[in-house]
């Protein structure tokens, strides 16, 4: 793969009124036509997405919305997607014309602030009106970071995207200039990984899937090292290897069989648990365990998925997990399946939510969506804290990760007192 997937991009949100200019701002920082730009105000209507390199920041997307004052027939659905964008952006653009500042300029500083996203406000058309002082002092009093511009200025394009850089750096999310390390606690240097990967239907043709290629690279960046074995050549590098591995990761589907066949003092666990232990959700998923022991037949169960393959005859997230969730609560369950960015308004009905394990959004974007599980009141798990929970090796596989072991048994115990 030689650029980088969405979900290690940062993620830029432009937002504003109608007929602003987000689209040809866009246009301008990237010297191309991608987003299309009218005088008719609703030109935009879906989320446009462009992805690249704006270094020295690094590997971005930029997302271009509807704006926020569309009246047309279609706007709620349209400002349903702006919301989730909400959700997405690590970085707030708020593009404004000059000497017009009203509530949808504050509700967009109001949807930054309340996610804690830092925002830069570009002050656009310059060209064609002029910013009053008071005007000028108003953005001042909302931030430092502010550009004032206008995208028919081509002398000046490069001291503005030079600008825009500067603020970008400037406010960025540490955890994008610094990502914490997969593998760092798991796998001293010197040691060694053994990764067991399934080349099954689900495996993307000649390539393996995103955890795994993070989990391989993570393991070279700590100075360790990674072999990497289908699940039935598992127990020959164990016998092959003169000492044993430090960790053992394998794909959740195959979880059962990595425990049985992995000796009790070698520590092991899944893909799933490293990365929701990576995104900050694990000690959420697994304390909310409990809710599948509660679970009754035709109870409400929402299962998420990040991705929108399309699903196999076979599909763990349609076919396997509801059918596992059955045998184990004894009856058929009343389970909607959401993918891609989709998923309901409102989770409250639900008994339960499970995640995919995310590989394809961002921290972020999981983290709204563990949000807005909690403030709904439903308990929120992932498809591999589940399926290791149903397999009955859930303790094993949580043990390299204390917090989130403890988290799991003291919701056991709220359980069966
Ligand atoms: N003169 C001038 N015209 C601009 C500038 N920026 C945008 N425009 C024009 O303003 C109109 C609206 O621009 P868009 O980029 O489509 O605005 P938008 O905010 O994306 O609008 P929606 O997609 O409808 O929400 C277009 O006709 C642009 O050519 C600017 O800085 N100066
Ligand atoms: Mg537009």
């Amino acid at each position: 793969m030689k650029s980088a997937p969405k979900s290690v991009r940062l993620q830029i949100g432009l937002f504003g009124r109608t007929n602003v200019g987000k689209s040809s701002f866009l246009n301008y920082v990237l010297g191309q036509d991608m987003s299309i730009t009218s005088s008719v105000p609703g030109t935009t209507t879906d989320i446009v997405e462009k992805a690249m390199e704006f270094l020295p920041v690094g590997p971005v997307v930029f997302l271009d919305t509807a704006g926020v004052d569309d009246v047309s027939v279609l706007s709620t659905k349209r400002m349903e997607k702006t919301k989730k964008i909400f959700d997405r952006a690590d970085i707030v653009l708020l593009i404004a014309e000059p000497n017009l500042w009203g509530e949808y300029e504050e509700d967009i500083l109001l949807q930054a602030k309340k996610r804690n996203a830092p925002f830069i406000i570009i002050v656009n058309k310059i060209d064609l009106i002029s910013p009053e002082h008071k005007f000028i002092n108003l953005i001042k009093k909302q931030t430092e970071r502010f550009i004032f511009c206008s995208c028919v200025d081509t002398a000046n394009r490069e001291e503005l995207i030079k600008s825009l850089k500067e603020h970008i750096v400037a406010i960025c999310p540490r955890d994008f200039i610094k990502p914490a390390s997969i593998m760092k606690d798991i796998v001293p240097p010197g040691g060694v990984a053994v990764l067991i990967v399934p080349i099954d239907m689900e495996a993307p043709k000649g390539r393996i899937i995103l955890p795994q290629v993070q989990a391989i690279r993570s393991a070279l960046d700590n100075d360790s090292s990674a072999f990497i074995v289908k699940e039935n050549g598992y127990k020959n590098v164990l016998n092959k290897l003169k000492a044993d591995p430090d960790i053992v990761i394998c794909d959740s589907q195959v979880v059962k069989k990595m425990v049985q066949d992995t000796p009790v003092n070698v520590k092991c666990t899944t893909f799933s648990i490293l990365f929701a232990q990576n995104k900050g959700n694990l000690e959420m998923a697994t304390a909310s365990c409990g809710a599948i022991k509660n679970l009754r037949p035709k109870d409400k169960v929402l299962i998420l998925e990040a991705c929108s393959h399309h699903p196999i005859e076979d599909d763990i997230g349609r076919k396997k997990i509801p059918a596992w969730l059955s045998e184990y609560v004894g009856g058929d369950l009343d389970i909607d399946v959401y993918a891609g960015r989709d998923y309901p308004e409102d989770f409250s009905g639900y008994k339960l939510v499970i995640h995919c394990g995310g590989c394809m959004i961002t921290k972020r974007e999981t983290f709204f969506r563990y949000e807005k599980a909690k403030n709904a009141g439903v308990p929120i798990t992932n498809y591999g804290v589940c399926i290791s929970f149903l397999a009955g090796v859930l303790n094993r596989v949580l043990a390299p990760f204390p917090s989130a072991l403890a988290a799991y048994m003291s919701d056991q115990c709220r359980v069966i007192s």
